[in-house]
């Protein structure tokens, strides 16, 4: 027989403290199980039923969407294109912190957790209910999730409350292993585990999306790019490369998981004012007269000297064309460009429409299909326009409209409503705070004003005098160009400061500005030190 030593009636005593202690473990952990088990249950049944809104991503976007500008700008530039996993690691921690404290709370006093755990499913419920791909289904899974978290914890700490508060409680240690709540939270545990595999695979292969990308046959481009002329690397080690590999091309967007675009279901509309609304499938798509361009585009949360820009070559069909067929409404003077996610672009339709500026919807990059990450299937490429109000990823509408009458998903949170990229140069050799021999160096970099083009770029070594670069001979004037110069080094410290002219003659603005609202100006300088 299990006694307590002390004789005392059991039901009248209060645990003794070590087992006390542990059930505040027990409760915790409980509490952490339940959150985990209701998180899996949201991004399985999510990944089931809308594969781009989940519970978790849904909070993620719309800490994204509240989240005031310069907290954007930040995460961007301190976390750079990891900024989502940053989220993600954020956003977990907190949901493991709360089922904790919600396990606690639940093994204090009953209900409470259970409020906490409530409290947080509505959260969730209402971020998958404000994204714009929210439907009933996405909505369900959120539910569901809250549900489980919520149903889990009470049900967990529940059991440990009635054990704790059973004679049994006042046993020696070794006696609250054999604990029918030991059993269920392992086999609670079992379950949730066996739940996280599940909802990998689901997440990770039943993707048709990925299937159809693998699949895709790519057209050959009716018009080819030109061949990259040979004088266009400038030859000089440590300078971005010409054409930006597709995994090492920044990426910037406000989702935070990647839109699954089957493009067997896409179509893209063309709606507003125009004279004949149409619309237009993949199979359609892929079958007109596509042109292969080279394109340098570009962020405008670009910092001065960063690297938020890369150049590919982009496979597609000229907007113009389609534009033509749809035949915009006089007065208009803006397209609405929005994605299956909701994001929005607001692109001047005169750009669209001139035939010297071949903005397209774009299906490759660099002779691949789009990456996922990159807009699979279709993308916007305007050449001479900041990717926030021209390159709309997983496009699948164009709303032919005004700017009077519409506003796109950055403009309406502080950034302008236009945003033509400004002329820019940076040098990549040396880096900043580089240590260097004396005497002879090469300096080097990238100038790029998209669509005007880069007619001269010179440098200036502390406070001498201008000298001109060598400058590549560029793709096109839609791309960036290579420079290179020789400068010479005294022994110590140096500055060393790049600045370009455009295509007309226009010289890069001197006069530092930070990125918002329409894109930093400023030459780029670093510093050196020349050693003996
Ligand atoms: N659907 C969607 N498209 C988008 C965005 C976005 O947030 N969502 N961001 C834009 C911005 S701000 C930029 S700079 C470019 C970046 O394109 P990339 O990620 O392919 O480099 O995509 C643009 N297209
Ligand atoms: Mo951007």
């Amino acid at each position: 027989m299990r006694t307590y030593s002390g004789g005392m009636g059991a039901t009248q005593l209060r645990p003794p403290v070590a087992t006390a202690r542990h059930a505040y473990w027990w409760s915790a952990a409980a509490g952490v199980l339940a959150a985990v088990a209701g998180v899996l249950t949201g991004e399985l049944l999510a990944g089931l039923a809308s594969p781009s809104l989940s519970p978790v991503s849904a909070v993620g976007s719309a800490v994204v969407d509240l989240a005031p500008p310069n907290a954007k700008e930040w995460a961007i530039q301190t976390f750079g294109t990891g900024d989502k996993t940053f989220l993600v690691t954020v956003i977990s921690i907190v949901l493991l912190a709360v089922g904790a404290a919600a396990g606690l709370l639940e093994f204090r006093r009953p209900g409470t957790g259970v409020a906490v755990a409530t409290l947080i499913g509505i959260v969730g419920i209402a971020a998958v209910a404000t994204r714009a791909l929210s439907n009933p289904l996405a909505i369900a899974c959120a539910v569901a999730a809250a549900a489980v978290a919520a149903g889990l914890v009470r049900w967990l700490v529940g059991a440990l409350r009635a054990e704790e508060q059973a004679p049994e409680a006042m046993t020696e240690e070794s006696g609250f292993a054999r604990r029918k709540f030991l059993r269920i939270m392992a086999g609670s545990a079992v379950v949730v585990a066996l739940g996280g595999v599940v909802t990998a695979v689901v997440r990770g292969t039943a993707l048709a999306a990925s299937a159809a990308r693998d699949a895709l046959k790519l057209p050959a481009p009716a018009s080819p790019a030109p061949p990259v002329p040979p004088g266009a690397s400038v030859g000089l080690s440590g300078i971005d490369p010409l054409v930006t590999p597709d995994g090492s091309f920044y990426r910037i967007d406000t989702a935070l998981v990647v839109p699954s675009v089957d493009p067997n279901g896409w179509s893209l509309q063309v709606t507003g004012m125009v004279e004949e609304p149409l619309s237009i499938s993949w199979q359609e798509l892929l079958a007109k007269p596509l042109i292969e361009r080279y394109v340098t585009i570009a962020c405008v949360s670009n910092p001065v000297g960063g690297n938020l820009i890369g150049n590919a070559r982009w496979l597609g069909w000229p907007i113009r064309e389609l534009l033509a067929r749809a035949r915009p409404k006089p007065g208009a003077d803006m397209v609405l460009s929005r994605s299956v996610d909701g994001f929005t672009a607001s692109t001047p339709l005169e750009v669209l429409t001139d035939p010297g500026t071949d903005a397209i919807l774009a299906v490759a990059m660099n002779g691949e299909p789009l990456p996922p990450e990159h807009g699979f299937p279709v993308r916007m490429i305007v050449p001479g326009l900041y990717g926030f109000v021209s390159a709309t990823k997983w496009v699948n509408e164009l709303k032919v409209t005004t700017f009077a009458a519409d506003q796109a998903y950055w403009s309406t949170r502080g950034w302008s409503e236009r945003g033509p990229i400004k002329t820019s140069s940076r040098i990549d050799v040396p880096k900043d705070a580089a240590q260097v021999p004396t005497g002879d160096l090469m300096v080097g970099g990238v100038a790029w004003a998209q669509h005007r083009g880069i007619s001269k770029v010179e440098v200036m070594v502390d406070e001498g005098s201008w000298q001109p670069a060598t400058l590549g001979t560029g793709i096109s004037r839609d791309t960036w160009y290579q420079w290179s110069a020789k400068v010479e080094l005294s022994a110590g410290k140096h500055q060393i400061s790049v600045r370009a002219t455009d295509g007309t003659g226009a010289l890069q603005a001197e006069q530092t500005a930070p990125p918002p609202p329409d894109g930093a100006t400023g030459y780029h300088t670093v510093t050196i030190e020349a050693g003996a």
